[in-house]
């Protein structure tokens, strides 16, 4: 087994295993994991001896809280967006190769997922989740948006939950998670030592997953589905405030939801709200690989901005939960301005392969 640097990968009879071990972050991706998990990749992918790979975390607290935001951050702010940029690049390459990986590609979430944590785990076939995973794409909180492939993923979830997820950077437990589809299975954490047993032996992914998997309890914000699509599918922003601010108006369950979705969009970043609507209007027309050529030239945009480091410093650095935004209002928002950011190419558009290289 070679362990360094957060990631540890190993060979277990016909299963290769990935798995993710900085504790003190969350496992929050170094560049290093991102590039030590595409090495892995293609050397499972060549190795005949490999059938199929499991990506997992060391602790049972988090699988993964995304990318390393804060580094990038300091390397931003330090003059050296071209890093950071390298990274986003790299990132957003893994999680492609991860969707077109030639061999069954499994990963097992529980505890924390959030962003970057999704992208090396969501685009793969097989996604299992324990029962205390908590699933979020929280970047809208961090004036960043919801990238590594949820441009893809996201408005292609039932109705308008996946657009609910992206504008509020709400958190769903395991039962919402595979109710939306966002996971294939559910397999109580207390068995996963047995299923990558199964999986080192030999057994076959599909069935081996099928017969560790366990029903899970109905989804716990089911009853709220069906007021989410009726307020999220506004055509504009403003129509969505509005239906949530008419919506929190009444009383009851429903009436705090609302109210409760509104004080987020009123927190988080207004840049990166309108950057998550647009997200989810051009997803739907665009294969994966599309999404994060989109994907990178916003972000490379953003790390030339003001929010993204005001962000991470208000609620990851300093964790005064007050940060400033400019603009600072979604209604100063220009939405010219937010198309930009998609339309313009750069200079060094990220560039995919065709197929798993
Ligand atoms: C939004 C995010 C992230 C976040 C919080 C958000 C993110 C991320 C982390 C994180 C958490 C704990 C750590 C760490 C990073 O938090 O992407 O290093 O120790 O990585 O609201 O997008």
């Amino acid at each position: 087994m070679t362990g360094q640097n957060g990631i540890h990968i190993e060979s277990r009879g016909r299963a290769g295993i990935i798995t993710l071990d900085r504790p003190r972050a969350l496992n929050a991706l170094t560049h290093g994991m991102i590039l030590a998990m595409g090495r892995a990749l293609r050397d499972f992918a060549a190795d005949e001896a490999i059938a199929h790979v499991v990506l997992r975390s060391a602790h049972e607290k988090a699988f993964c809280a995304g990318g390393d935001v804060r580094a990038m951050a300091e390397l931003g702010h330090g003059g050296h967006a071209e890093a950071a940029r390298a990274f986003w690049r790299d990132e957003y390459t893994l999680n492609h190769a991860i969707s077109v990986f030639p061999k069954p590609f499994v990963s097992l979430v529980d505890g924390l997922c959030f962003g970057g944590g999704f992208g090396i785990s969501g685009h793969g076939a097989f996604r299992v989740a324990g029962e205390k995973l908590g699933f979020a794409m929280p970047e809208v909180a961090i004036g960043l948006f919801p990238d590594v492939g949820a441009t893809h993923v996201l408005p292609r979830l039932p109705g308008w939950t996946g657009t609910w997820l992206a504008l509020t950077g709400a958190r769903i437990g395991m039962s919402d998670a595979v109710a939306l589809g966002l996971y294939t299975h559910h397999v109580p954490a207390e068995r996963w030592d047995d299923l990558v047993a199964a999986l080192a032996e030999g057994d076959a992914m599909a069935p081996t997953l099928d017969r560790f998997a366990v029903v899970p309890p109905a989804p716990a914000l089911g009853a709220l589905y069906p007021e989410i699509d009726r307020i999220f599918a506004g055509g504009t922003l403003p129509a969505i405030v509005a239906a949530l601010e008419h919506a929190a108006t009444g009383e009851g369950d429903l009436a705090a939801f609302a109210a409760a979705q509104l004080a987020t969009l009123r927190r988080v970043c207004p840049t990166s709200v309108f950057i998550a609507f647009e997200q989810m209007r051009r997803g739907p027309g665009l294969d994966l690989a599309g999404c994060l050529r989109l994907e990178f030239r916003v972000v490379s945009r953003v790390l030339e901005g003001h929010d993204f480091y005001e962000g991470v410093r208000a609620v990851l650095i300093d964790k005064d939960q007050s940060p400033t935004w400019r603009p600072d209002r979604l209604e100063a928002i220009d939405p010219a301005a937010i198309t930009a950011l998609f339309d313009a190419p750069l200079a060094d558009e990220l560039i995919l392969p065709a197929g798993f290289a």
